[in-house]
């Protein structure tokens, strides 16, 4: 395809790098465990990886809690094992894009060491410090997301310090210029290092109202410990400065690229940090949180268009480390047809996919005992909430001890179905989930219509099924998802008259020349191009 613009038309897999692949028997994925398949990666037609945090962390939260944010955790690996993974990965046409947590840090971090040593230490305004009042309380009554108070004592220097999610990841201050100066030395680490991506964790919380207002009770609580309405703890003018000075940096790179995560924000503000001179793109969460159904969907796609207009790029995900998996969400039993509807929808909507881990397998969540859970707010908030961890199980490669993750225990259970489900089955297998993806990728790969084209919703379908055109540079795709369990007969107008097969997910004889009236298996993903 003419013009390849790598974050425009390619594809990013997200890897949870602690649960890919352990080359070292530690029980813990690792650097070295990613390079040894960037084969696969490479045969399944990825183009970018986006790796979760890999900098040094005490791991409260997993790595999202950084404490030295231009090293590699040694659990992980070397600088010369990252070093390497770039430069296997770019062989073969595979960029790296690298998670910065920037919110925040560990409590662990040198800068917060520094700050918390003293009132006078240098480092004391990088972080949001402020004094108790006279009744000895904290200057407002903001909540951790994670659950319980946002503002932590510290005995030492006799204030509290703010943190939005747990207390060992206390929030920068942003409106620090030195904050700011040494963030966008992050980026230029990085980037030297031949990374051509950021994804952005929370940035649109990087700075909080200057006035520190409180927020008003009453939301009806998105889950069991938020019950606080977000209004002045995030989405503040000040941003807008912030990004562009990382979109100076990132330009005096080559094609390299920033995603950014908003938190609590609307599709409009998270639209409006992109731009030219601002993020490439946000993260839209619409596919993730919609349920199986077509109009939704419909919905969803007029909505994203209309508030991205022509020019901004959207992002279109089904899952992440953050949500149980879209294979538990839609899968029937052991069943994967539903999923090759949801990997078409994916793969063939306008903007960036991203793809999970696993996802191209229909990897399940675990379910865990109590007493087996690992991530913080799903041991505070069992049951209502059992945390993470589900999505974030072991890579299953085959049906070897420890699904060929590696030689050690692994740090999560495996789940049990991995004897059966895992990527040796599926690769033998001509009707897999793992090669319905890889054929929708190449074939994407292959059209200007399916990456950058416009799309158009068709009208006056049945009630299962969804349809659009994909155009551009004289090309046509139609992409038609039945998303029920019966058959459903489309009527194709006269003047659309001439489509041909280009991929199915049932048995269909491809270059096969339809006829006005179309019938759709259930839970078929159909693809057809103009002759
Ligand atoms: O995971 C969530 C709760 O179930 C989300 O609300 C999550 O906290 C939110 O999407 C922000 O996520 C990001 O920042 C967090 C980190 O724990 C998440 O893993 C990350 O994706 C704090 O850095």
């Amino acid at each position: 395809m003419k013009n390849f613009l790598w974050w425009r038309d390619g594809v990013v897999y997200q890897i949870y790098p602690r649960s890919f692949a352990d080359s070292s028997g530690s029980g813990i994925g690792d650097l070295n465990g990613i390079t040894a398949h960037l084969d696969y990666l490479r045969d399944l037609g990825i183009d970018a990886l986006w790796l979760s945090p890999i900098n040094p962390s005490p791991d409260v939260d997993f790595g999202y809690d950084v404490s030295d944010y231009n090293g590699i955790d040694p659990k992980f690996g070397s600088m010369q094992d990252f070093e390497r993974l770039v430069a296997q990965a770019e062989k073969r046409g595979i960029r790296i894009v690298m998670d910065l947590v920037l919110n925040h840090t560990s409590d662990q971090h040198e800068w917060f060491r520094q700050s918390r040593s003293s009132r006078d230490n240098p480092y004391r305004d990088w972080y949001m410090w402020h004094d108790p009042d006279e009744h000895g309380k904290p200057p407002n009554n903001w909540l951790s997301v994670f659950g319980g108070k946002g503002w932590e004592w510290d005995e030492g220097t006799q204030a509290y310090y703010y943190h939005m999610f747990y207390k060992e990841q206390p929030d920068l201050n942003w409106r620090n210029p030195e904050v700011r100066a040494a963030m966008l030395d992050v980026f230029r680490f990085w980037a030297d290092k031949g990374v051509k991506g950021f994804r952005l964790d929370v940035f649109n919380v990087y700075f909080k109202d200057a006035q520190l207002r409180s927020n008003p009770f009453g939301e009806i609580a998105r889950r069991p410990f938020d019950s606080q309405k977000h209004l002045y703890d995030y989405d503040q003018p000040e941003l807008f400065g912030a990004l562009a000075d990382i979109r100076r940096v990132l330009d005096e790179y080559d094609e390299t690229y920033a995603v950014g995560e908003t938190f609590f924000s609307t599709p409009e503000k998270a639209a409006g940090y992109c731009g030219d001179d601002l993020l490439h793109a946000t993260f839209n969460f619409d596919l993730l949180e919609s349920r199986w159904n077509p109009g939704r969907y419909a919905r969803l796609i007029e909505s994203q268009y209309k508030t991205l207009g022509t020019h901004k790029w959207p992002t279109q995900v089904l899952n992440n480390h953050d949500t149980v998996r879209s294979a538990t969400r839609f899968g029937h039993g052991e069943d994967d047809e539903r999923l090759k509807v949801a990997a078409a929808l994916l793969l063939t909507l306008r903007g960036t996919p991203f793809l999970y881990y696993g996802e191209e397998i229909g990897m399940r969540d675990i379910r865990l005992k109590r007493g087996q859970i690992l991530d913080p707010i799903g041991k505070r908030y069992w049951p209502f909430f059992v945390g993470r961890d589900g999505c974030r199980a072991p890579m299953q490669w085959d049906a070897s001890a420890n699904a060929g993750f590696g030689d050690g225990q692994p740090w999560l259970p495996l789940n049990p179905d991995y004897t059966r489900r895992n990527v040796q089955n599926q690769s033998a297998d001509a009707k897999s989930l793992l090669n319905f993806y890889k054929r929708l990728l190449a074939l994407r790969r292959a059209s200007a219509a399916l990456t950058r084209g416009e799309l158009t919703l068709l009208e006056g379908l049945p009630r299962d099924v969804l349809g659009y055109l994909r155009s551009a540079e004289n090309e046509q795709m139609l992409v038609l998802l039945n998303f029920g369990d019966a058959n459903q007969v489309i009527h194709l107008q006269a003047s659309s008259l001439g489509w041909q097969v280009c991929l199915s997910s049932k048995p269909r004889i491809a270059a096969e020349h339809l006829a006005a009236n179309i019938t759709l298996a259930e839970s078929e993903a159909l693809i057809l191009t103009k002759a």
